[in-house]
């Protein structure tokens, strides 16, 4: 089996990228095998510059082939909020506190338009990179339902299912997320950074 290094501590990325990558032969490590890997500061103002910065902190130390997810929620009716921002949204950084302040900014608001978007790189020992992305449309509940996932997935409805994301087991998450979207374009690209 061969292993790829996807920059992240994020224990729900790791778990989603783990099935995802199971049935092509990869074993996924990620940061949290690495605890001497400094956290990389998060610069950056687009999902794909972040997704950069978080592979190439790895890559220096590690080589190999790096892998790295930037991704996050754009609420249209907060012009895109909280987007780049997504993970650091509230003080506390919790999903709790995020959800929470997420529900504040949206009490008495109709337009619950949202999608999940999903920016991973590859980026290969010889410096070179791609980008592949994904996105998923839904609405933002007003209460939070289900256990499953992480991140603002209890609040993420999908209008089409009649459930939010994390009333989905992470089999019928990674067929229709951004995160899974985003893994299939890489997935088929693999002829350009496995050789
Ligand atoms: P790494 O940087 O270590 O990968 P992170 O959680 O900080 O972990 P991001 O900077 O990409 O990752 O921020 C992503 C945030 O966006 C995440 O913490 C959630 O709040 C939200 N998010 C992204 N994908 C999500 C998903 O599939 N379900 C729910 N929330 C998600």
């Amino acid at each position: 089996m061969k292993t790829i290094i996807v920059a992240t501590k994020n224990k729900g990325k790791i778990d989603e990228y783990r099935v995802l990558f199971a049935p092509y032969g990869y074993r996924i490590e990620s940061l949290l095998d690495y605890p001497a890997i400094p956290d990389v500061e998060e610069t950056g103002t687009t999902f794909a510059e972040n997704a950069l910065l978080k592979a190439k902190a790895v890559s220096e130390r590690l080589g190999g082939i790096a892998v790295a997810d930037d991704s996050g929620l754009e609420v249209s009716a907060l012009g895109g909020a909280p987007g780049v921002h997504s993970q650091r949204y509230s003080d506390e950084g919790t999903a709790a506190a995020n959800n929470a302040k997420l529900l504040k900014a949206l009490a008495g608001v109709d337009s619950r338009e949202a999608r999940f978007v999903c920016t991973i790189v590859v980026l290969r020992p010889d410096g070179t990179h791609r980008f592949y992305q994904g996105a998923l449309n839904g609405l933002i509940a007003r209460v939070p339902r289900g256990t499953e996932g992480f991140g603002f997935d209890p609040l993420f409805f999908l209008p089409e299912r009649g459930c939010t994301v994390a009333e989905l087991d992470m089999t019928e998450k990674n067929r229709l997320s951004h995160r899974g979207r985003a893994f299939l374009a890489m997935i088929a690209d693999r002829d350009w950074w496995s050789r």
